[in-house]
């Protein structure tokens, strides 16, 4: 059982590893030719400007309603007639997923750098369905994406620039809303449950790192407003994002730049 898990554990590692290399790789191609033809890139990098869904991250603390939003947005867009799906990570029904459910649940103890990698294997293992599924139309609703890996684990103390590396490659949101709320206002809805970083000091670092991590580019919503007052905002900054995708926004990756 114990040689079972460790063989799981160790392909994980391996495929975020590979995954990681391959990305890095993949960054040097993109970057080098760019000079010389731009339309190289485009036919390497595979990523057409044809119309597509969009990519929606909802992030921030445990507790902000990102779950709340993110299936309300599910049937607005739904409503207004798009092809829409809700997804989560931790994505828990793939293998990968239940080991860091286990984790999550405490059943298991892993390295903190182990897990960080598990994270960011559970999203490679679902980045090509992600980009045929936007690619075919349907806009993505996620509910935490690259940002909790980093912020989560950077909180812990690992290096910034070291967790973000494995995320490199993986597909650029369209849009990063962030439900913003202090901990110790998401610590007083409902209490937390007794998964490991559902803890108020632990929060707080969760916080600090969201705040290194966000750019201009993010759209910051009140997250202490009542649901509908929050789900108002969503709707109004989400239907720009989707139109622009319609309309044949690039796909782009993280963290290129
Ligand atoms: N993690 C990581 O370390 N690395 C990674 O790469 C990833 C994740 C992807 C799994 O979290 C853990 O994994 C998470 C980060 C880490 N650990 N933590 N903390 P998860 O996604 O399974 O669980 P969560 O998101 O942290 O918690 P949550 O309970 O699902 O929170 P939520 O989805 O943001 O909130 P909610 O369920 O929509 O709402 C919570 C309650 O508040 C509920 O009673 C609502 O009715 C209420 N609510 C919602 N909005 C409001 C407003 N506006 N006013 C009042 N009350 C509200
Ligand atoms: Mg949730």
């Amino acid at each position: 059982m114990t040689h079972a898990c460790c063989f799981s554990v160790s392909k994980a590692l391996n495929f975020a590893t590979a995954a990681g290399r391959l990305s890095i790789s993949f960054t040097y191609k993109l970057k080098f030719p760019f000079k010389f033809s731009s339309r190289k890139i485009h036919m390497e990098n595979n990523l057409s400007s044809d119309s597509r869904g969009a990519l929606i991250v909802l992030e921030g603390l445990d507790r902000c309603g990102k779950t709340t939003q993110s299936s309300r947005l599910l049937s607005y867009l739904e409503e207004l007639g798009h092809t829409v799906e809700s997804w989560r990570f931790p994505d828990r029904t793939t293998n990968v997923g239940q080991m860091i459910s286990s984790y999550l649940a405490n059943k298991s103890h892993l390295d903190d750098h182990t897990i960080h990698l598990l994270f960011s294997a559970n999203r490679w293992e679902k980045r090509s369905l992600m980009e045929s599924k936007l690619k075919s139309g349907t806009t993505l609703i996620i509910d935490r994406y690259s940002y909790s890996g980093v912020a989560f684990s950077s909180a812990k103390g690992l290096n910034m620039e070291w967790c973000k590396a494995p995320e490199i490659g993986l597909l650029a949101p369209d849009l990063v809303l962030y439900l913003d709320i202090s901990p110790e206002n998401a610590a007083e809805r409902g209490g937390y449950g007794e998964e490991r970083y559902e803890k108020l000091e632990f929060q707080k670092k969760v916080a600090q790192s969201y705040k290194t991590l966000r750019d201009a580019s993010w759209k910051i919503i009140d997250a202490t407003l009542p649901i509908e007052d929050v789900e108002k905002q969503v709707r109004e900054t989400v239907l720009n994002c989707v139109e622009a995708c319609v309309k044949g926004k690039p796909l782009s990756e993280l963290w290129l730049s």
